[in-house]
């Protein structure tokens, strides 16, 4: 019989997110008639907004017709939507030709893993998005997993101690850095500074930086970089993954975008967009037409607008989950919080608590699923992630139900 690929044998557990619906599952089960709320998964609730809604519409309508009717498109996409991309969020940093839509930043970040290969060393927030190390297990690249997590991959840790910027100095030569600002799960959003720190740590290393940016148009403080290109020296060694998904609602919609400088190459001076081109155009079949309709109506003056309506609400929510958790319960039991602000999450710190015991505390007292910090890495043992994705009646309930919560049953 043909073998398994003996990566899998490596991944420790199952992905997070079904495991904690497997906890979800078996919660309601054994409690008929609760009413679950789920501040777990950073999923998006609220519907589509209408100027957004229409672009899809008018768009999926035309299909029916002669006229309106596309089949394959564009491998990296619709001209008009790259073109208006970097007009939004890159001017002046990055070019159309150097986007390439996608059906979403988690496809791209695994898809991505393909142009460094198995061996590379890879180096991540510690915690961070799972995909970043589960996809470096898949493709090869993080060896077995030992005591201290697996074998190729450094983790950095990013605690309150450090304010949530890592110790850069781990950083091996020639790696593959993870970076996501603003950060899921610490919600920690990186400053000017901090980032050119990690763009001039991956030039003088010979990294290559994969910058998440995929929660940017959370970002309130105009202080604050919304993509790694507004750093000097970023198009010489990073490339970033976004996403319409949290901004626009297009979590199942499905659409977001690569963009790879010209001037990023590899250490023989051959150029990775020419590679990503390659890998695209073979293993990836085009953005959705439907989605990519949906994403020009985003990047209207209308959609703009929406989407910040929405992502403002979604912080609202935040802020309503945080006054609960900074109620007297939390702060008699020495609870910290962290993020929200600029990130739709809330990242918790509960003294002398492991992270799943409190996820499950918190769902038998309060019917709440939250993310255990654990599943994002060593450092996040301790820390709870709350996602501020959710009606507003929920969200209210569910802050109610915490002021109730006895953090030490
Ligand atoms: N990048 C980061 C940092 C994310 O947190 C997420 C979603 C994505 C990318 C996915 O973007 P798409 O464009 O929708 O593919 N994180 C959510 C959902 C869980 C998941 O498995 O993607 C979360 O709760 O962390």
């Amino acid at each position: 019989m043909i073998r398994r690929n003996q990566a899998f044998s490596y991944l420790t557990g199952g992905y997070l997110f079904p495991e904690i619906a497997k906890r979800r599952a078996a919660f309601a089960a054994s409690h008929p008639g609760k009413k679950i709320i789920s501040l777990g998964v950073g999923n998006t609730t609220e519907p589509l907004t209408p100027h957004i809604t229409g672009g899809l519409a008018a768009y999926a309508r035309g299909l029916g017709t002669r006229e309106g009717y596309t089949g394959y498109g564009e491998d990296q996409g619709l001209t008009a939507l790259r073109e208006k991309i970097s007009a939004v969020f890159y001017p002046g940093l990055i070019g159309p030709e150097e986007i390439f839509l996608s059906d979403g930043a988690k496809c791209d970040i695994g898809r991505l893993q393909l142009l460094f290969g198995r061996g590379v060393p890879v180096a991540v927030q510690d915690p961070a998005y799972p995909v970043y190390v589960d996809g470096s297990v898949l493709i090869g690249a993080a060896g077995k997993a030992g005591p201290g997590g697996y074998a190729g991959v450094t983790y950095m840790p990013c605690t309150a101690e450090n304010a949530f910027f890592p110790d850069l100095s781990a950083v091996p030569e020639n790696s593959l850095i993870y970076f996501c600002s603003p950060n899921n799960p610490t919600g920690a959003a990186s400053t000017r500074a901090q980032l050119q720190t990690l763009v001039d740590t991956a030039r003088a290393r010979g990294c290559v930086i994969i910058f998440d940016g995929a929660y940017a148009s959370f970002i309130r403080d105009p202080s604050l970089p919304r993509t790694i290109f507004e750093i000097p020296g970023a198009k010489e060694c990073a490339l970033e993954v976004n996403s319409f998904s949290k901004p626009a609602g297009f979590t199942g919609v499905r659409l977001g975008w690569t963009a790879v400088p010209r001037d990023l190459k590899y250490a023989d001076g051959s150029p990775v967009i020419a590679d990503w081109n390659r890998v695209m155009t073979t293993v990836f079949n085009g953005a959705s037409n439907i989605a990519q309709a949906g994403g020009l109506a985003a990047l209207d003056a209308e959609g703009l607008s929406e989407m910040r309506s929405v992502t403002d609400f979604y912080l609202e929510n935040s802020r309503i989950i945080r006054t609960a958790l900074e109620g007297p319960n939390f702060k008699k039991a020495g609870v910290s919080v962290y993020g929200g602000g600029n990130s739709p999450y809330l990242w918790v710190k509960f003294p002398q608590k492991q992270s799943w015991q409190v996820f499950d505390s918190i769902l038998n007292q309060c019917s709440v699923v939250t993310t255990p910090g654990s599943g994002f890495g060593p450092a996040g043992e301790g820390y709870v992630r709350f996602s501020s994705f959710g009606h507003r009646e929920d969200i209210v309930e569910a802050a109610g139900r915490l002021g109730d919560f006895s953090v030490c049953p």
